[in-house]
């Protein structure tokens, strides 16, 4: 029998509608005008995102699926046996079956996702695949407190599992600050096992963020329908591009709204001017080297245990543990 606790909501998924209002005047009266990347994650913006992952462009999905298709066995291997798994941010969670499928006795699934609809979906889906694990779902923003559920018994260590490369959507100072997070979350026997996209050829990169069928693009300009849907805003969508360029010096793909001309939009009772060109910087997309992501998670008080890569070394899964215990010996 499956044993599925009811959603625990932490948060309501939509931030109210006054602080939607607040966080887009704040962004667009700054210097340069910035809007959080968290603003993607509508129901539309999800379904996108869903898109760009079988774009033939974004290699980061096909690879990250690739590696867990050939490593799962020593993924599991490595974490070892009575995890409780505690996904942030799991969405549809795809990547999740294959590893479940080679953990030896789970104590519990822990999936930790703000949309209800996609956590429904995967809770539902995974129930029919591992009808002995127990999930217990949590619907919440990963990067606030988390008060995980009580785990059925005991589990030998609890891994936060962080798939995707997400973490490359946080600047430096915020990635150390997530991480450090998750280490006070997993305890002093715990484990990250976290996706992290590697850096190589800009121009394989940048294909992936502007994708000949326009998906990205449509992606990053659905922030300013949204807007438009949710705070009555007046964007002219056809009056901005989608830009994305690799900056080799930081690192990362920098993603602008850009205005395509001089104009004025109203958001809520203020006027918010642009020039012609003018940016709204609305996402990062960091990439690592090995060594890199080493020195990230060192400044979190992590180390790097073991790497895994696919064969064209283009993405990788890392298991970090608390760097007192590599030392001390596990
Ligand atoms: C979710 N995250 C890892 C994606 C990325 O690659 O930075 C979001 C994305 N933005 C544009 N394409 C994909």
């Amino acid at each position: 029998m499956s044993s599925v606790q009811p959603c625990v909501s932490d948060d309501d998924r939509r931030p109210p509608i006054n602080d939607l209002l607040e966080v887009a005047q704040r962004g667009l009266g700054a210097k340069p005008k910035r809007l959080p990347s968290w603003l993607f994650y509508d129901e539309r913006g999800s379904a996108l995102f869903d898109k760009i992952c079988e774009q033939p462009e974004y290699y980061l999905t096909r690879c990250e699926i690739a590696l867990m298709d050939e490593h799962a066995a020593s993924i599991a291997e490595t974490l070892g046996s009575d995890v409780r798994l505690v996904e942030y941010g799991s969405g549809n969670a795809r990547k999740t079956g294959m590893l479940l499928d080679h953990l030896h006795a789970p104590v519990a699934y822990v999936p930790v996702e703000i949309s209800p609809e996609p956590l429904r979906q995967s809770v539902e889906r995974l129930t029919g695949a591992f009808p002995q694990l127990p999930l217990q779902p949590l619907c919440a923003d990963f990067s606030r407190p988390l008060r995980l559920p009580i785990p059925p018994r005991a589990p030998r260590r609890t891994v936060v599992y962080f798939p995707g490369s997400t973490i490359g959507n946080f600047e430096n100072r915020e990635a150390a600050t997530l991480l450090r997070k998750m280490r006070n979350e997993m305890g002093d026997a715990g484990g990250i096992l976290i996706g992290v996209d590697l850096k190589k050829d800009p121009a394989v990169i940048e294909a992936a963020y502007n994708d000949r069928a326009g998906v990205t693009a449509e992606f990053t300009l659905n922030m300013l329908a949204r807007l438009n849907r949710e705070i009555g805003s007046n964007f002219d969508l056809s009056a901005f591009a989608h830009r994305a360029h690799y900056n080799p010096m930081a690192g990362r793909i920098e993603t602008h709204i850009v205005s395509r001309r001089q104009q004025q939009v109203k958001v809520g009772r203020v006027n918010v001017a642009f020039r012609a060109d003018e940016a709204i910087q609305v996402e990062y997309s960091c990439k690592y080297s090995l060594e890199d992501f080493a020195a990230l998670a060192a400044r979190a008080g992590l180390a790097v245990l073991r790497v895994w890569t696919d064969a064209e070394q283009m993405f990788s899964v890392q298991y970090l543990v608390r760097a007192s215990t590599v030392t001390l010996g596990r």
